[in-house]
């Protein structure tokens, strides 16, 4: 089938509410015409600068306003950087993701400190992703020269609900620093989060915007809530994991050659479930025992579902 960009609700609907094994059936079919078998990407995730954050997202521990227990720190070092980026190569990650809880980037000591650490990860023969909030044309001009593989900048859900669950910036916003990253000839490392309270027409909606970009995001992690107490989405009830397993089938199904990530909320997940999104066309998860700040399944756990399952470790692609 021809990769689209034109689709309607109604059609993501109707590919989402599939009954249930068509749905991950045809997610298979697809997901093997661009994938090797059993082939997972290990990401490692590391928050190089902790906590404090302007911004409102409802659903973020790291937000300021919010009391949630998590501490305001400073940007890590280059080193301590490059030594988490060293362990988890050694532990057999084959993109390193750094996290910063800014609304946006500023030019200067930081961010110079950011551009350092993405050119030593790329030595490392890792991909290079970034997550530091809205940035210019210019700010993605540098990180590009300085090497960097992808950018990830959530929509989180669709335009409709984006307003219910942050007020400080807008959707638009997100837009324009996406086409800095695409403009800039970074990947685009794009998805969201379900479990927020959202409609399905919402989930709908976020993935149809993905699909029907210009050029699909290569990357579309999707997370179940992680719910963090203080936060206001903090009484969300668990999603149900095969919620997960249908939006998951539908990323697959309408970005057939991105990685689609099976990102926050795996600890809540059994292993049959994992299995299951995987099926669905998931390739890739964090692993190691934190994400950000909030917990992630063990190491260990995660190397005997791999061993168990037959799962291959995936090469990188950049
Ligand atoms: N500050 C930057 C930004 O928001 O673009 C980067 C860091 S932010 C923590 C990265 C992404 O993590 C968010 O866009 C959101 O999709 C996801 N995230 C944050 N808190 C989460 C939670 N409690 N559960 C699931 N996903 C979450
Ligand atoms: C993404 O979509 N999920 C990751 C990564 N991009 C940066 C972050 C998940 C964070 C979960 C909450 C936390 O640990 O603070
Ligand atoms: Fe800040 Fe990012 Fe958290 Fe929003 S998601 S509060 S921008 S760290």
């Amino acid at each position: 089938m021809k990769t689209r960009h034109d689709w309607t609700i109604d059609e993501v609907r109707a590919v989402h509410d599939m009954p249930l094994l068509d749905l991950v059936h045809r997610a298979q079919q697809v997901h093997r015409e661009h994938f090797g078998d059993n082939a997972v990407q290990l990401c490692s995730l590391l928050s190089i600068k902790t906590g404090g954050c302007p911004e409102d997202c409802g659903y973020c521990p790291q937000a300021a306003r919010y009391h949630t227990g998590v501490k305001a720190e400073r940007i890590m070092s280059v080193e301590t950087v490059l030594e988490n980026a060293r362990a988890a190569r050694s532990a057999g990650a084959t993109r390193f993701c750094m996290g910063a809880a800014w609304r946006k980037v500023k030019d200067g000591r930081q961010f110079d400190s950011v551009l350092e650490m993405v050119t030593g990860v790329r030595e490392l023969g890792m991909e290079a992703c970034c997550t530091l909030g809205m940035l210019t044309a210019d700010q993605a001009k540098r990180l590009k020269e300085a090497g960097l593989t992808a950018y990830n900048h959530n929509l989180d859900t669709s335009p409709e609900n984006y307003g219910n669950i942050i007020s400080t910036r807008t959707w638009s916003d997100r837009i324009e620093t996406l086409q800095h990253v695409r403009d800039a000839g970074i990947q685009v490392c794009c998805g969201g989060i379900i479990g927020m309270g959202e409609s399905i027409d919402d989930r709908c909606g976020l993935l149809m915007t993905l699909a029907n970009q210009a050029v699909h995001p290569e990357s579309v992690p999707i997370n179940a809530l992680v719910a963090v107490e203080g936060t206001p989405m903090a009484d969300q009830p668990p999603v149900d994991s095969l919620e997960l397993v249908r939006a998951i089938a539908t990323a697959r199904i309408l970005m057939p050659e991105a990685m689609v990530r099976l990102s926050a909320g795996r600890e809540r997940l059994s292993r049959e479930a994992q299995l299951l999104c995987m099926l669905a066309g998931a390739n890739s998860v964090f692993f190691g025992d934190t994400l950000l700040t909030t917990s992630n399944p063990s190491y260990r756990a995660d190397m005997a579902l791999f061993e168990e399952a037959g799962l291959q470790p995936l090469e990188p692609r950049a």
